[in-house]
């Protein structure tokens, strides 16, 4: 113990001693002018260096781990993050997700390993939330709950409701629920009553049904489009949000503007009554050479709505077994999806009538590929419909 003392006490010594000498050095040198220019260069010279190697060295640090702790942009890079997909058991991709709306169990950590975002960096973005509702009365409450556990700055968020044909309290709660979301510190939150007529009013079944899904979608895409109209202004970003959403990631929103692509997805699934995970929203799928295969002998004006036979496509939460935070789809839906405002700007909507051969959400798939835009899908974050 006391050797040990004495060998510091010398160091110290030492050390001292280096330091004075030092500071002479610099006084002396300051006096003569050549010797304190190379003196200054050599300095940054030296700073450079040592820059050099932290930022080589951190790059590396993230690329060894995959996450994306290190970064000090928001924007998702797919060279940046390789993730140890051979360390979890994810189910394989199906070659379709013909007849099978479950989902292989993958643990919470998994979920956390695929989803590791340092989320501050990614919330400096204006976004306008966009909600079409019809007959929501009772979807008000929990819709309310969900907007107010998204983790995002208030004071950059806006927020509009667009409400048409409904029979029940809908327009009066949407207007009080708009109050309520405003209250907690949102720039805006409005609500517009639609002027929209040609709404068939019927039973769940009769409006799923494959025969009025033209008439359904079409009306769906009308009212999407008016709301953006109206409520779009300065915003960077639009995350569509049905109002039967009932849970989603805290950081939902930065997840989506990670992605850094014109249209995102997140997966949209809902527990059955059994507990077990199933798909809620099959208009989320990539188009397979079987599914595109199936198409090419229907004539141009056939609708084809998902969910209502054998399409041959894969849903987005089989398509976790890529091992990637984010994947290339080929269609929409409506439950949680964030659009670049500057594509809505430039033309991108939800088509009212046929584009190749899909409307409303799926339709606006198609055309944000038709015009150049990237559509992808979060298979990892997940959404809770109703
Ligand atoms: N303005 C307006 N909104 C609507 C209309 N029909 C549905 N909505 C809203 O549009 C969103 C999507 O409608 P949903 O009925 O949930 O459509 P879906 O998810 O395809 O079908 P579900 O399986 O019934 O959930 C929800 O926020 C609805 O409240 C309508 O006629 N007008
Ligand atoms: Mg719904």
């Amino acid at each position: 113990m006391l050797r040990r003392t004495l060998n510091v006490g010398v160091y110290l010594l030492y050390t001292l001693q280096y330091v004075t000498d030092f500071f002479h050095m610099i006084t002396s040198m300051c006096f003569r002018r050549r010797q304190l220019k190379e003196f200054c260069l050599l300095g940054i010279a030296v700073c450079l260096c040592i820059y050099l190697y932290e930022w080589t060295g951190s790059n590396h640090a993230s690329k060894k781990r995959g996450l994306t702790s290190m970064k000090t942009t928001c924007f998702y890079n797919e060279s940046q993050e390789i993730f140890n997909t051979s360390k979890w058991n994810l189910p394989p991709v199906p070659k379709n997700s013909l007849n099978n709306d479950t989902i292989g169990q993958v643990s919470f950590e998994v979920i956390e390993y695929f989803t590791v975002l340092n989320r501050t960096l990614c919330q400096d973005f204006v976004v306008l939330i966009l909600t079409p509702i019809h007959n929501s009365e009772h979807e008000m409450k929990s819709y309310v709950d969900l907007i107010k556990s998204l983790d995002y700055p208030r004071h950059l968020l806006s927020l509009s409701f667009g409400e048409d044909g409904s029979r029940d309290n809908t327009l009066a709660k949407a207007r009080i629920a708009a109050d309520e979301i405003k209250a907690t510190g949102f720039r805006r939150a409005d609500v517009y009553h639609l002027n929209l007529t040609g709404r068939t009013e019927d039973s769940w079944g009769f409006e799923h049904a494959r025969g009025n899904q033209l008439q359904r979608r079409s009306h769906l895409a009308k009212a999407r489009n008016l709301l953006l109209k109206e409520a779009l202004r300065d915003e960077d970003y639009v995350l569509w949000l049905d109002s039967d959403m009932r849970t989603a990631p805290s950081d939902l929103i930065q997840q989506m503007i990670h992605a850094d692509k014109d249209v995102v997805s997140a997966s949209c699934l809902f527990k059955d009554g059994r507990g077990k995970l199933r798909v809620y929203d099959k208009n989320t799928w990539r188009e397979t050479t079987e599914s595109l295969q199936k198409q090419k002998g229907l004539p141009k004006g056939h609708l084809i709505v998902e969910g209502y036979g054998p399409s041959m496509r894969i849903y987005l939460p089989h398509l976790r077994g890529e091992g990637k935070r984010i994947v290339p789809i080929d269609g929409v839906g409506g439950c949680s999806l964030l659009i670049k405002a500057e594509s809505h700007r430039k033309g991108l909507h939800f088509p009212e009538k046929l584009f190749e051969r899909h409307i409303e959400t799926e339709g606006l798939a198609k055309m944000a590929k038709y015009m150049g835009y990237s559509v992808y899908g979060l298979p990892f974050v997940n959404v809770f419909h109703s």
